[in-house]
C-alpha cells in the first residue's frame, strides 16, 4: 500500500494561497503548565517572564488552555489542567463549586497543605463559566464523568450566587475581594459565557435547568444592545445594578456575542461593524506596523487577546480578508514584538501596557490568555472545537475536525499522510481502531477509494484545508 500511495501524493499540488499564518504555540502553552509542576494536577503560569507576576495562573488562562489542546487533538495533554480545575474546585475553604480568579500556580494548597492558596480572590460567573466551558469540552470528549460533576458544580454556583429576577435580570458579577462582598452590577461578558456554559450542559445532559440557565443570560445581554448605537454595552451599575453603564464600551461584549451567536443575525452583524468602526487602531511599535483592537473606547493600545478574538468572529462572519488583515498581525506580533519568544504572543506589544479603559493595563509580557485566543482563532478556521463560545460539536476532534488534518493543524499535508498511511487497511479489511476518521466513505476499510477523498482535501504544508473538501 506505501507505495501506490506515495507516488501518487508526489503528484499533489500544494498551489493553496489561505496560508495557515501562526505558528501554533503548543510549545509556549507547555512550557508555560509545566513551569512549577511537571506531573499531576496543575493550572498555568499566566504570564512568562514578568517580576511582578511570577506566581500567578488565572483560572479563565488555564480553561483556555484546556481549549486551546482539544483542539490540537490533544487530550492527553489537556487532562492535567482539567485535573488542576477539579483539584482547586474540591480544596476550596468553602467547597461549594466556586472557583476563584487566580491561585499561586507554583503551590496549588496552602502552607499547611489544607486549602486552596488564592491569590485573586474574586469569584465572578465569567471565570467560573469558563473553567467549566472546559471542564465540559473535556468531558465531551472523554466521556469521564467526574468533568461533568465539576462543570454542574461551577453552574450551580454561579446560579445560587448570582441570578437575579429584578428588573434588569441575567448574573450578576459575583463575590468580590477578601471579604466577598456580593455585587449588583452586572456584566454582558459574563452573561454571554453564562449563556455558552448552560448551553453546554443543556446539550449535555437535557436537563431544563440549564437551558432555563442559557435563556436567562440571553435574555440580558438581548436587553444590552444599543439599538440606535448598534453595540452592547458592558452593562448595568448603580446601588441596585440595574442601571444601564453607557461607557466605556468593551470590545468583548461585541465579539464574544457574535462568536456565542447570542442575539438576532442583523444585531451581532451591526455590533460587529461597530467595534470595526471603532475599536479597530493601527500603531508601529518599533520597526513593525501592527492593526488590531483596543479594549475598549476608554482604552489605549492594542490588545492581543481580543484582537484574536475579533479575528475568530470575523472569520465566523465570513468577512475573511478582514480577519487575515488582523491574523497577519498575530503573526508579525508573534514574530516580531518586544519580549515575544517567536510563539507566545504578548498580552500587548506597547512597552507600557495596553490600559483596558476599566482601571486595569496589560503588560507587554508572553500571555497564556493572549497565544490560547490566538491559536483558537488560528484552528476555528477549521476546528469545529474551536470556537470556545459556540455550540458543541462532536466528541472526536479529530474526527469532527476537518477532513484528512488528522494532526489538527489546519492544513493536510505529508505529517497528515503519514497518520493516513499507518491505518490503511486495504479493501474491505477493517481499519484498527482509532482509524475510522480515516474510512472517508464509511464502508469499513481505509483504501485507495480513501486515499482519493484525502487527495482532494491535501492542502499542504501551512495552508488551510478546505473544510468541505469531503464533498
Ligand atoms: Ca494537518
Ligand atoms: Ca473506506
Ligand atoms: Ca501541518
Amino acid at each position: 500500500m506505501r507505495g501506490l500511495l506515495s507516488v501518487t501524493l508526489v503528484l499533489l499540488s500544494a498551489a493553496c494561497s489561505n496560508k495557515a499564518d501562526v505558528v501554533l504555540p503548543d510549545d509556549f502553552l507547555i512550557q508555560q503548565m509545566n513551569v512549577f509542576y511537571q506531573q499531576g494536577p496543575r493550572i498555568v503560569q499566566s504570564y512568562a517572564a514578568h517580576p511582578d507576576l511570577t506566581y500567578r495562573g488565572d483560572v479563565y488562562d488555564t480553561a483556555l488552555t484546556i481549549l486551546h489542546f482539544l483542539a490540537r487533538c490533544q487530550v492527553e495533554q489537556a487532562r492535567p489542567l482539567a485535573d488542576g480545575l477539579v483539584f482547586l474546585q474540591d480544596h476550596d475553604q468553602v467547597p461549594d463549586g466556586r472557583l476563584h480568579a487566580a491561585y499561586w500556580a507554583n503551590n496549588l494548597l496552602d502552607p499547611a497543605g489544607q486549602y486552596t492558596s488564592v491569590m485573586d480572590p474574586n469569584i465572578s460567573p465569567g471565570n467560573m463559566s469558563w473553567a467549566g466551558i472546559a471542564l465540559t469540552r473535556f468531558y465531551q470528549v472523554t466521556g469521564e464523568q467526574k468533568y461533568l460533576d465539576a462543570a454542574v458544580k461551577a453552574a450551580d454556583w454561579i446560579l445560587n450566587h448570582c441570578q437575579k429576577t429584578d428588573s434588569a435580570g441575567g448574573f450578576s458579577g459575583g463575590l468580590l475581594g477578601w471579604s466577598y462582598g456580593a455585587v449588583t452590577w452586572r456584566s454582558t461578558e459574563h452573561n454571554i459565557d453564562v449563556f455558552a456554559l448552560g448551553r453546554a450542559l443543556y446539550d449535555l445532559t437535557g436537563n431544563e435547568k440549564w437551558n432555563s440557565m442559557a435563556q436567562h443570560a440571553q435574555t440580558f445581554v438581548r436587553s444590552m444592545f444599543v439599538t440606535d448605537g448598534s453595540y452592547y454595552l458592558t452593562g448595568t451599575r448603580g446601588a441596585d445594578g440595574t442601571e444601564p453603564n453607557p461607557s466605556p464600551i468593551p470590545v468583548d461584549a461585541q465579539s464574544w456575542a457574535v462568536l456565542a451567536g447570542i442575539d438576532d443575525q442583523s444585531n451581532l452583524d451591526q455590533a460587529l461593524q461597530w467595534l470595526l468602526d471603532h475599536l479597530i487602531i493601527t500603531e508601529t511599535v518599533g520597526e513593525h506596523t501592527y492593526s488590531g483592537v483596543k479594549f475598549s473606547t476608554e482604552g489605549n493600545h492594542i490588545m492581543c487577546e481580543a484582537t484574536a478574538g475579533v479575528a475568530m468572529a470575523l472569520w465566523a462572519a465570513g468577512r475573511q480578508t478582514e480577519a487575515q488583515g488582523l491574523f497577519d498581525s498575530l503573526e508579525q506580533m508573534q514574530a516580531f514584538a518586544p519580549n515575544s519568544d517567536g510563539n507566545g504572543i504578548v498580552a500587548t506589544p506597547f512597552p507600557d501596557g495596553a490600559p483596558t479603559g476599566y482601571g486595569s493595563t496589560y503588560p507587554n509580557s508572553l500571555h497564556v490568555a493572549s497565544t490560547a485566543w490566538t491559536s483558537l482563532a488560528s484552528l476555528a478556521r477549521c476546528e469545529v472545537f474551536a470556537n470556545p463560545l459556540g455550540p458543541l460539536a462532536g466528541s472526536d476532534p479529530q474526527a469532527d475536525g476537518a477532513p484528512g488534518d488528522y494532526d489538527c493543524d489546519c492544513d493536510v499535508d505529508p505529517d497528515d499522510f503519514d497518520l493516513f498511511e499507518v491505518c490503511a487497511s486495504g479493501p474491505a479489511v477493517l481499519p484498527a481502531a482509532g482509524c475510522e476518521a480515516r474510512d472517508f466513505d464509511e464502508d469499513r476499510d481505509v483504501d485507495q477509494s480513501d486515499f482519493s477523498v484525502f487527495q482532494r482535501c491535501y492542502s499542504g504544508a501551512g495552508a488551510l484545508v478546505d473544510p468541505d473538501c469531503r464533498e
